[in-house]
Formats: C-alpha cells, sequence, structure tokens
C-alpha cells in the first residue's frame, strides 16, 4: 500500500505541465511536459519577465517590463495587451519580474525600488504593493503560488543577509521563510514554478532546471530547459493537464482522455467512431445501448414462443419456431457483444459478464416450450431481460 501511494503521488506530479519563458522576443513561451522533457514551442512575439496562470478561467499571464499580457490557454495563444502597469493613483510605470496568480488575484515583485511583493489590477494593470522588505534584503526573481497548497514561494539571488535560495512568503503574516538554498554553483534563479510540493527553478541559460521537494528542501530531479541561449528573465508556471492534449485539467470534457476533449457520443476513452453496422441508429461505440436494443428485441421474440396445442396450424408453428430462432439470434449478438466491448459498458449492482450468464441461462431455459415449467421458465426469462436493460446504465 506505501508503495502505491508513493508511485499514485509521483504521477500526481509528474502528469502537470510546465510553462516557461524568458526575455528574448525570438524565443516561444515553451510547455514542457514534465515527465519526458518534451518542450512545444508557444511564440508569443513578445519578452517574458514573469508568467502566470490563472486555473479558474483558463488564463495566462506574462509582462514584458510594465506591460502586461494575457492570453486564453489555447493553441496557439494569443497574446492580448492589457497596457503598462502603473502604481496605483499615478502614472509611474513598474516593470516587474516576476507574476504568480492565485484566489482570485494576480500578484508581481520588483527587483528596483521600491522592492517588493505588488498586487495587480489586471484590469486596470495599477498595482499596489502588499508586502514590502528592505530593499538590499532580497532579490526576488522568479515568484509562484503552488494551487494545489495555497502556498506562496519566490526565489532570492541576494546572498546577504538571509543567503539565496527559495522562500515561502506568507502575504497575510508577511513572513519570510527560507525553503531551500539553491544548487550548488548557481546564483541567479530568475523564474520559478510551483505544483503540489513540487518547485521548478527556472534558469534562463542553456542548461537544466532544478525541481525541488518543496516540503522536505531538497532538490529531487532536473528537468531540461528548452532555452539556447543566455537571457536576464524568465518566468514559469504550471499548468495541469494530465493528458498533456493542452487542454488543462479544469477545462478538459475528457481529463485522463489525450484523444479528446469532449465526451462526445462515444465517450471519455472511446473513439468517436459513429459507424452504426446494424443501422439501427445507435452507433457501434454505444456498447450499452445497443446491448439494450438488442435484448428488447430479444423480449418481444420471446413473448411469441408459446406452447403450441396438438391441434396448431403449420402457420402456428411456424411463427413459433421463427421466433425462438429469433430469440437465440439475438442472444448470440448480445454474448458478442459482451465479450468484445463488455468493459466499455457500465451497469449497476453487478458486472456485465455476470448479468450476461446470467441473462444466458435464463433466456436458454425459457424457450424451451417442452419442458414442463415452459409458462415459468418463460416469465423468469422476460423478468431476466427486464432486469438486465435496467441494469445498464450507459
Ligand atoms: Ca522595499
Ligand atoms: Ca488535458
Ligand atoms: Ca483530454
Ligand atoms: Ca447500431
Amino acid at each position: 500500500m506505501k508503495k502505491l501511494l508513493a508511485i499514485l503521488f509521483l504521477a500526481n506530479v509528474s502528469f502537470s505541465q510546465l510553462l516557461v519563458g524568458v526575455d528574448d522576443s525570438a524565443v516561444p513561451i515553451y510547455w514542457i511536459n514534465t515527465s519526458n522533457g518534451i518542450a512545444t514551442p508557444l511564440p508569443v512575439g513578445t519578452q517574458v519577465w514573469g508568467l502566470a496562470y490563472d486555473g479558474d478561467i483558463n488564463l495566462v499571464y506574462w509582462n514584458q517590463g510594465a506591460i502586461l499580457y494575457r492570453s486564453p490557454f489555447t493553441i496557439p495563444l494569443v497574446p492580448d495587451s492589457l497596457g503598462e502597469m502603473v502604481l496605483t493613483g499615478t502614472s509611474t510605470t513598474q516593470s516587474m519580474v516576476a507574476l504568480a496568480y492565485h484566489g482570485g488575484k494576480l500578484y508581481g515583485t520588483k527587483n528596483i525600488a521600491n522592492e517588493g511583493i505588488y498586487e495587480i489590477n489586471p484590469a486596470t494593470a495599477e498595482v499596489t504593493l502588499v508586502l514590502d522588505y528592505a530593499d538590499p534584503d532580497y532579490d526576488f526573481g522568479g515568484l509562484d503560488f503552488d494551487p494545489v497548497t495555497g502556498k506562496l514561494y519566490a526565489t532570492n539571488d541576494d546572498t546577504t543577509p538571509h543567503g539565496s535560495g527559495i522562500f515561502e512568503i506568507n502575504l497575510t503574516t508577511q513572513a519570510i521563510t527560507k525553503v531551500a538554498d539553491y544548487p550548488a554553483g548557481q546564483s541567479d534563479i530568475d523564474g520559478f514554478a510551483a505544483y503540489n510540493g513540487i518547485g521548478y527553478l527556472i534558469v534562463d541559460e542553456p542548461g537544466d532546471f532544478f525541481v525541488y521537494d518543496l516540503v522536505s528542501g531538497s532538490q529531487v530531479s532536473t528537468l531540461p530547459s528548452p532555452f539556447t541561449t543566455s537571457e536576464v528573465f524568465s518566468g514559469g508556471t504550471f499548468i495541469p493537464d494530465d493528458d498533456r492534449d493542452f487542454a488543462p485539467n479544469n477545462f478538459d470534457g475528457c481529463p485522463i482522455d489525450g484523444s479528446k476533449v469532449a465526451p462526445g457520443v462515444c465517450g471519455c476513452g472511446q473513439v468517436e467512431d459513429l459507424t452504426d453496422s446494424n443501422l439501427n441508429l445507435i452507433p457501434d461505440c454505444k456498447v450499452g445501448e445497443e446491448l439494450k436494443f438488442t435484448a428488447g428485441n430479444m423480449r418481444a421474440q420471446l413473448r411469441k414462443v408459446k406452447k403450441l396445442p396438438d391441434t396448431a396450424t403449420s402457420n402456428q408453428r411456424r411463427k413459433v419456431r421463427k421466433a425462438r430462432s429469433a430469440v437465440k439470434k439475438y442472444l448470440a449478438e448480445i454474448e458478442t457483444r459482451i465479450a468484445n466491448d463488455g468493459t466499455k459498458v457500465s451497469v449497476t449492482n453487478s458486472s456485465i459478464f455476470a448479468l450476461g450468464l446470467e441473462l444466458s441461462e435464463k433466456v436458454k431455459k425459457g424457450i424451451k416450450v417442452n419442458k414442463a415449467r415452459f409458462r415459468k421458465n418463460k416469465k423468469a426469462a422476460i423478468s431476466n431481460i427486464d432486469s438486465f436493460i435496467g441494469s445498464i446504465t450507459n
């Protein structure tokens, strides 16, 4: 169990996706698959000093100096300029070196006077100082909320008095607490992203990003950087997308089906193939619906199966024979469909395989007109067909 939990935890971490950028308008924003490091370029034609993601409405924010941009997280990104950030009530422009978003609010940090954490109003691009510190004490170049824990983190390049490293910032208590030192040899980390207790140090030059466990404060791995040039600023943020189809989990109608973003007719986890082999207007992919349809036909034919008196006409006998063979045909269809596609059917209170076996047994008994208990068996078979149909929920 312990092992299983560990695997689940790792899976949860690795399936989210990282968005990174640098302050070179020729370099695209990259969307990085954190499980294999593959980076997909998303060109925006602007510099990126800071990056943030509003997971409530699927909106990416980034800035080039004082200019704030946003785009829905779609392919491609479509930059929409929100204008220059200014200090609230003034026209003094404010360049942010990092952005972070959480709980309906956008934040940024400045690394020139007055250094501190600012809240940014995206509607007006006005900024307000919400946490101040002595300018020489910190140089925060990366900033991000962990959307899962709600904690705010920043990377600090200043070596004195607190030492460079990852810091947790509590905007309520205004406490700034060191979580981890930078990796050996690193002094300049200008971008940061956090998700579910894991932090990514986004370095603005070729090489590796560093991956940290934010609980223990230890480095757990590296991730190859897609950057091929050395720049001055970088930004990062996380976009949870477990199936890596560019539709973030909360905006993906099929969050664990990488080939679909909406259930469509066939449902998540099933190829959207509308082939209708038996031309009954139910596509083959709707296995449960087909089972209900065929079972309904089988019931209608079973009702026609009767024990005939010795005086019955040949026409009456022919009709009963026809009905019996139709019941057999429909039952065989049901058995084949369950054997081939039973895993795609949802039922209540049992498994479709168990229900199918019971149905076969009851129906085979119910068509034996020469048995002494024929009427009772037929009644039981019809009732079983009804409960079979009623148990199928898709
Ligand atoms: Ca300050
Ligand atoms: Ca997705
Ligand atoms: Ca999907
Ligand atoms: Ca069909």
